[in-house]
């Protein structure tokens, strides 16, 4: 998304861009002056204002104070100098019919699916915007069965955002996205689901919320002509020209496409109004903390990595600048943002200032580590800041002002926490929202991922170095005559695969039931497996997971939309989330997070198990349950020994299964295979 704003006519514009593209990309140029920096000790020393401070400068004394005086003054700085003056509520009617479905989401999880297109306005040119939601099927108008429900708009339309082929697939312009099948500047048929993995609604509603998302090009294309064809038109705003200081921008228009959205949400019977949910990554997590300063009525703020002009402190010169944004994107903020790209030490307010607005009312804050351009460090800083005025209220806000370690959530009411990996929304960041949610507006104990520590294998370069307390299967370079001793075969005696090229070769069986078994047992387990697929029988392998459950391997390259029978599927359970597969002859990786599904003393499932899987650097499940295994062909049934009798004997009875490499027909090739073991039961 780096170029998008940028279009022809807008020179500067374009050399910023490729200044900053080349500064990204080599290491050269990253030195020169006016690149980005990246260098903590070279950040400005700086004073924020008083985010306490009234009109009259002097602080609130009170949380009464804050409300009646300070907040109002204290919006108003951000009106006028970052997102333009507050749109104002027009009625909001349906267009046509609200559409509801009953339907059976991937993983057995039963939802309505509702979709609906709402007007905004009564002008002759108002926009509309199409919304989609899903919600838990158990979701009812019984106070106590309505469900809270997370809002976020998204990127590329909500056809991209869940590959269920009944989204209506939008008509708006988007920006060209090779990645995410966008051409010619519209969604195309096979758009759909490409932006999934930020968008698990499986999971959440398994957690008991619902899930709405919207298009945010439908009131402001994203990008710097996209003005004149916004809503902003509709409301008597000027589109062309000079604009006034404190003009709206492309944020304030998606921030009022929130609440008109909440508008209609909270006239849904299943929807408990006291608890949607604003929710937004990036230049849309800048949005979602905008909606949520101004409209009191989101319950909870989540801002994802929102970096300059959203969480971020613009008075710490760290990454990306006023300067770079508001040339780049000069359509998001007020006309007056601008003139203060080098000497944000003036301005009247800063992003703690923004964030404040959400107290006292429960607000996320999240970074990645990789995500330098967003400067997660001023991100926290931002939430130590702005803490006094949770504080007026008897609340703590942070607690804290250590930065805290990696994949580590801190804070009460506002909640900080830098996550491994790169400038992304993912399924854990949903479940860290989740969790929250429960703590604050549910008032529950979140289910502590059974006290686990977070998920976030590391998968390249290959092979991976097996962690600490690891358990090597198969080892990363096997010596041609050294089969391990850590597998059997079905019978329980010795393994007849072969090693080829130092990796462990299938040796294929015509009944495909030459599986090896590992003599480790484990219950709760990351799995780590390395693997290379033939292109004999599709490549057709997988891992068997206490022999039960299986992560397909299977040559799956390129398909669209991948099934529940292509790779990064556990089988018979859920198709992947995203298609995540290489070729045949690269090596690729798995990561798999299995939580073991726990059973009574008949040993029927009492408690569900759970997977999330990453292949090949992408999460390609997202902690999908399952309950009984589906499969014929486990090899409890098919190709069953007596040895086998006794381990799924065993594992009924412990809960402790082994790991099965697959023989499908194909010689897949194996390396660095390794467990650790959550618990010891
Ligand atoms: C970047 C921009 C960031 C962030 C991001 C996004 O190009 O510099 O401020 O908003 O886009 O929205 O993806």
């Amino acid at each position: 998304m780096l170029s998008s704003a940028c279009h022809q006519g807008h020179r500067f514009c374009t050399t910023v861009t490729i200044l900053l593209l080349a500064a990204m990309t080599s290491p050269m140029l990253a030195s020169r002056a006016a690149e980005p920096n990246y260098d903590e000790t070279a950040v400005r020393e700086y004073t924020l204002p008083d985010v306490l401070a009234g009109p009259d400068g002097k602080p609130a004394s009170s949380a009464e104070d804050w409300k009646k005086t300070v907040r109002p003054h204290q919006f108003e700085l951000l009106e006028k100098f970052c997102y333009g003056r507050r749109l104002p509520a027009v009625p909001v009617t349906v267009v046509g019919n609200v559409e509801r479905a009953d339907v059976m989401l991937p993983g057995d999880v039963a939802a309505v699916r509702i979709q609906a297109k709402l007007k905004l306005g009564d002008a002759a040119d108002a926009p509309t915007t199409e919304v989609l939601l899903y919600l838990p099927k158990t979701a009812s108008s019984n106070t106590s069965q309505r469900v809270p429900v997370f809002l976020n708009l998204n990127f590329r339309g909500n056809q991209a955002e869940h590959a269920d082929p009944a989204i209506r697939l939008p008509t708006a312009w988007m920006p060209d996205d090779k990645a995410a099948a966008i051409e010619n500047n519209r969604a195309t048929e096979a758009s759909r689901g490409t932006s999934a993995q930020r968008w698990p609604v499986e999971a959440m509603l398994a957690r008991g919320y619902g899930m709405a998302t919207a298009y945010c090009g439908d009131v402001f294309p994203d990008k710097a002509d996209g003005r004149p064809a916004s809503a902003l038109k509709s409301l008597g705003r000027p589109v062309e020209g000079t604009l006034p200081p404190d003009e709206p921008g492309a944020i304030a228009t998606w921030a009022w496409q929130l609440s008109r959205i909440l508008d209609w949400l909270v006239t849904l019977p299943e929807v408990d109004p006291s608890q949607v949910i604003v929710v937004g990554h990036s230049r849309l997590g800048k949005t979602a903390l905008w909606a949520g300063a101004c409209d009191e009525r989101f319950a909870m703020v989540v801002s994802n990595e929102s970096g300059c002009g959203g969480a971020a402190l613009s008075r710490r010169n760290f990454g990306e600048t006023l300067d770079v944004i508001t040339k780049r994107f000069p359509h998001w903020f007020c006309p007056a943002l601008a003139t203060y790209a080098d000497r944000e030490t003036e301005l009247p307010c800063d992003q703690h200032t923004l964030l404040a607005m959400v107290a006292p009312r429960p607000l996320v804050v999240s970074s990645a580590v990789e995500d330098r351009w967003a400067d997660p460090r001023g991100e926290f800083l931002s939430g130590v800041a702005a803490e006094p005025v949770w504080k007026l209220f008897g609340v703590t806000g942070l607690g804290t002002k250590d930065y805290p370690a990696v994949d580590t959530p801190v804070g009460e009411a506002i909640t900080y926490y830098v996550r491994t990996g790169r400038h992304e929304l993912l399924g854990y960041d949903w479940e860290r929202f989740a969790d929250v949610a429960d703590r604050t507006l549910r008032k529950q104990t979140p289910p502590k991922a059974d006290g686990y520590p977070a998920f976030h294998p590391v998968q390249s370069p290959l092979p991976v170095k097996p962690p600490a307390g690891a358990i090597v299967l198969v080892p990363e370079r096997l010596d041609a005559s050294a089969i391990p001793n850590t597998f059997v075969g079905m019978g329980g005696g010795p393994i007849d695969w072969k090693v080829d090229d130092g990796s462990l070769m299938v040796t294929k069986s015509e009944k495909h039931a030459n599986h090896i078994v590992s003599t480790e047992l484990f219950r709760d387990a990351d799995v780590h497996a390395e693997f290379m697929t033939s292109r004999e029988a599709k490549g057709n392998s997988g891992l068997y997971l206490h022999g039960h459950y299986e992560m397909q391997i299977y040559d799956s390259f390129g398909v669209h939309p991948p099934t529940d029978q292509d790779e990064g599927s556990l089988y018979r359970f859920g198709k992947p989330i995203v298609n995540a597969s290489l070729p045949t002859g690269q090596w690729q990786v798995y990561d798999i997070r299995f939580i073991a599904p726990r059973r009574d003393a008949a040993g029927t499932i009492v408690k569900p198990g759970s997977v999330t899987a990453w292949l090949n650097g992408r999460c390609v499940q997202n902690e999908l349950r399952f309950t009984e295994p589906r499969s014929p062909y486990t090899p409890y049934k098919h190709g069953v020994t007596d040895y086998l009798k006794g381990v799924e004997k065993r594992l009924l009875a412990t809960g402790e299964g082994p790991l099965f490499l697959q023989d499908h027909g194909s010689p897949t090739r194996f390396r660095n295979v390794w467990i650790k073991r959550l618990d010891t039961p």
